[in-house]
C-alpha cells in the first residue's frame, strides 16, 4: 500500500500529541495527565516513562489504553514495543537510541503504529525507509528539561528542510507552547507534540484546549 494511503488509515487528527510525564506533573499521574488531557480535547496520547519498573509502566499503560479505546483516542507507547504489545496500544515511538525502526516495525507487524525521532533528514529518510508511519522531529526549540540529551534546538529549519524530502507526517518536537505553536505549522508541521506545555499546567484540560485553539485558527479549520 502506498505509504500515504497507509498513515492516513492509522492516523486521524493528529494536530495536538500529548506525552505524559510524571516527574514535572505535580504529582499527577500518567493516567490523570492522560484523563485531563482528552477532556480538553486531545486525540493521541504517548505514555513517556523513562524510570518506572516495567510492572508500573505496564499498570500504567493498561489504564490509559481502557481509557483511550472508550474515547477513540489514539495511545502510543514510548520506547517500550512489549508494553506497547502487551497492552494492545495504537503504536510506539522509537528513538535513535532504541531498537532500530526496521526492528519495531517486523516486531509490531503492519497494524500498529511506528513512531520514529529524527533530528536530521539523514534520520527522517532512514526512518521513512525502515517502515515509520510518522516521524517525531526536533528538538525545534529548547527542550533539556524534559529530554536530557535533546541537543541543541534545531530551529524551524528542520521542519522545512524534513517536509521538502519526506512524505510521512511530520509531528514537530521541543520546546513547542502557546507562544510559538503558530510558527511550527507555519514552517509545514502536521502536529505538535507537547510536554511541559501541558504538564506542567495548573490545568491541563485548558492548557490542551487553548493550544488546539490556537492550532485550528492557525490552519484554518474553525
Ligand atoms: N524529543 C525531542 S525534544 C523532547 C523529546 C521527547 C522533549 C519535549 O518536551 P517539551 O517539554 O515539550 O519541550
Ligand atoms: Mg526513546
Amino acid at each position: 500500500m502506498d505509504s500515504k494511503l497507509k498513515n492516513q488509515k492509522l492516523i486521524f487528527n493528529w494536530n495536538l500529541y500529548i506525552i505524559t510525564d510524571e516527574i514535572l506533573s505535580q504529582g499527577r499521574s500518567h493516567f490523570d495527565v492522560a484523563r485531563a488531557a482528552i477532556s480538553g480535547g486531545a486525540k493521541v496520547i504517548q505514555l513517556r516513562d523513562k524510570t518506572a519498573s516495567s510492572r508500573t509502566l505496564y499498570q500504567s499503560a493498561q489504564k490509559i489504553r481502557d481509557l483511550t479505546r472508550e474515547h477513540g483516542i489514539s495511545f502510543i507507547v514510548n520506547d517500550r514495543v512489549d508494553i506497547a504489545l502487551a497492552c494492545d496500544a495504537d503504536g510506539v515511538h522509537v528513538g535513535q537510541n532504541d531498537l532500530p525502526a526496521a526492528v519495531v516495525r517486523q516486531l509490531i507487524g503492519e497494524g500498529k503504529i511506528l513512531g520514529v525521532s529524527a533530528s536530521n533528514l539523514e534520520e527522517a529518510l532512514q526512518a521513512e525507509s525502515d517502515g515509520a508511519n510518522y516521524l517525531g522531529v526536533g528538538p525545534v526549540f529548547e527542550a533539556r528539561r524534559t529530554k536530557s540529551d535533546a541537543g541543541q534546538p534545531r530551529g524551524l529549519e528542520l521542519i522545512t528542510t524534513v517536509k521538502a524530502h519526506c512524505n510521512l507526517p511530520i509531528i514537530a518536537i521541543g520546546g513547542i507552547n502557546a507562544s510559538n505553536i503558530r510558527e511550527v505549522f507555519r514552517s509545514g508541521a502536521d502536529g505538535a507534540a507537547v510536554i511541559s506545555a501541558v504538564v506542567t499546567a495548573g490545568n491541563i484540560r485548558k492548557a490542551v484546549s487553548n493550544l488546539l485553539e490556537i492550532i485550528t485558527s492557525q490552519k484554518g479549520e474553525s
